[in-house]
């Protein structure tokens, strides 16, 4: 499915314009310098999106202070008050989880530096922190599963047991997948959540939650819904070793559709991947010129994406680009 930008034109950010206007540095004919606090390098999908950042900075001759938070967010939040202090001409970031960032985002305001979200949402009351969410709709995509799941399991009365692994908690991508999964399953009582813990969306981390679960349900699982590929990786890793056949002895549904994702799909250990694109560089690096311009700027910018079942997997793997 191509990336296709579908701009949510919600609320134009007034504060955008006074912000760009004076003090930008288009307007002094400098080179745009943006900073950007990264998540981390957790997984398949964080390295695809920091790629396509480097790369887009590149092509857009934005100059880029990239920072790598090793997933935690005391980094992000250090990483945003050195952007502040550099007097930077726009902040932008992948929040790790969804609370927690109003002081920092205040000072940045109070420095007049524009802030932009990248790929993950965070939970704040002042609108005006921030000018624009650049990613997909998590709740969308756990949706997509439960109604494929739903397809799925039509003709058969159930119960049907879900395995759960949690991306990072507390992040909105985590939150959102398990709730898009539960607004389509509550009402139907054969889909039940027998179990669910956070693999950190790592595949060191699926394989441990995994292997905890094969322990302790067996094959009282029939779905393991895994909120990245690089969890459902580990789980598949987990169930092999605990002699269970992912794919066919238990249904696998994971999110990203990595490369990875795709080739298990092949050799038919997953079997569905929720598409969740990376290649947010480019929408990034136009908006990040759109605000220093002091043109208006949607307040949400969604990805467009779709649900790729096992079958599809083969001729659709060519060409993907992440
Ligand atoms: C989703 C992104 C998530 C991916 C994981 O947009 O935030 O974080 O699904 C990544 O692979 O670690």
């Amino acid at each position: 499915m191509k990336l296709v930008r579908k701009i949510a034109l919600r609320t134009m950010v007034g504060a955008a314009f006074a912000l760009a206007a004076g003090t930008s540095a288009f307007a002094q004919g400098k080179p745009v310098t943006l900073g950007f606090s990264q998540v981390g390098a957790e997984s398949a999908w964080r390295t695809a999106n920091t790629v396509s950042v480097k790369a887009a900075a590149k092509d857009a001759g934005i100059n880029l202070k990239f920072s790598d938070a090793q997933q935690k967010q005391e980094n992000q939040i250090r990483a945003i008050r050195s952007f502040i202090a550099q007097k930077v001409d726009v902040i932008a970031f992948s929040p790790v989880v969804e609370s927690g960032w109003e002081p920092v985002l205040e000072e940045a305001k109070r420095a007049k530096i524009p802030v932009v979200l990248t790929d993950r949402a965070i939970d704040v009351k002042d609108p005006s922190l921030y000018v624009t969410m650049i990613g997909s709709d998590f709740m969308e995509e756990g949706r997509r599963a439960g109604h494929w799941l739903e397809e799925r399991y039509k003709n058969e009365p159930g119960p049907i047991n879900i395995a759960e692994l949690q991306g990072t908690v507390g992040s909105a991508p985590a939150n959102d997948r398990h709730a898009g999964l539960m607004e389509v399953i509550k009402s139907d009582p054969k889909f039940k959540v027998i179990a669910s813990q956070s693999g950190d969306f790592t595949l060191a981390g699926g394989k441990q939650v995994m292997e905890a679960f094969a322990k302790t349900y067996g094959k009282k699982i029939n779905v393991v819904y895994a909120h990245n590929d690089d969890m459902a990786l580990g789980a598949i890793q987990a169930m092999e070793e605990a002699g269970i056949k992912p794919g066919k002895d238990v249904t696998v549904v994971s999110f990203d559709a990595t490369k990875g994702g795709f080739q298990a799909m092949v050799d038919g250990k997953i079997n569905v991947d929720v598409e969740c694109s990376p290649l947010l560089g480019p929408q990034l690096m136009a908006a990040v010129k759109d605000i220093v311009a002091g043109k208006p700027v949607a307040r949400r910018i969604v990805t467009d994406e779709g649900i790729f079942p096992m079958n599809v997997a083969a001729q659709v793997m060519p060409s993907r680009k992440y």
